[in-house]
């Protein structure tokens, strides 16, 4: 897949980014480093709705713990009603998939969710499509509350393998439950 910045001067500006099932290989692709930004950038190649194999739904939300003290007590941080349990696999994905992940925001606090191993490209934020900043790659998300936010990745099927996590990137909502598990196999 050829990504081209026309409008970017200077020098030759031409890279090269494999498709998703192929990545980049240093030794034989084509590649130019920037001397300077380009004013603008642009994806051209998009991962779409039809690229999909399976949606899955995220909720993060807030709510109080046991209130007779001890473990547990106090405010939980949970994702699909769960706290986190480094025993357990919330999610089991095949490897090679393309997925949309669709992050909801239940609570009255802004969470950036992140989920390691891959790239994801934002599709909409509450039904409206991205642009600006969000037409980016992306290795976490900012959903505000109340918001639903959809994006999409390729599991690459030799890279991806094993177990990852997903979680809230702000340390003390992860510390306190809000985060996942899940399984490339
Ligand atoms: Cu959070």
């Amino acid at each position: 897949m050829l990504f081209t910045h026309p409008n970017f001067g200077v020098t030759h500006t031409r890279y090269k980014i494999s498709p998703p099932s192929k990545r980049f290989n240093p030794a034989t692709d084509d590649i130019t480093l920037y001397t300077r930004l380009p004013d603008s950038a642009e994806i051209h190649t998009r991962l779409t709705e039809e690229d999909t194999t399976q949606t899955r739904n995220f909720v993060m939300s807030m709510g109080m713990g046991n209130m007779s003290g001890g473990m547990g007590s106090g405010m939980q941080f949970l994702i699909n009603g769960k706290s986190f349990d480094m025993n357990r696999v919330d999610e089991t994905v095949t490897a090679g998939a393309t997925e949309i992940w669709a992050i909801s925001n239940t609570s009255p606090m802004a969470h950036p969710f992140h989920a390691h191993a891959i790239p994801w490209q934002i599709l909409d934020r509450n039904g409206v499509p991205a642009s600006g900043v969000d037409l980016g790659w992306k290795d976490t998300v900012l959903v505000q509350p109340g918001e639903m936010v959809r994006f999409i990745g390729h599991f690459d099927p030799v890279i991806n393998s094993g177990k990852y996590m997903y979680h809230c990137h702000i340390l003390e909502h992860e510390d306190a439950g809000m985060m996942g598990t899940f399984e490339v196999k």
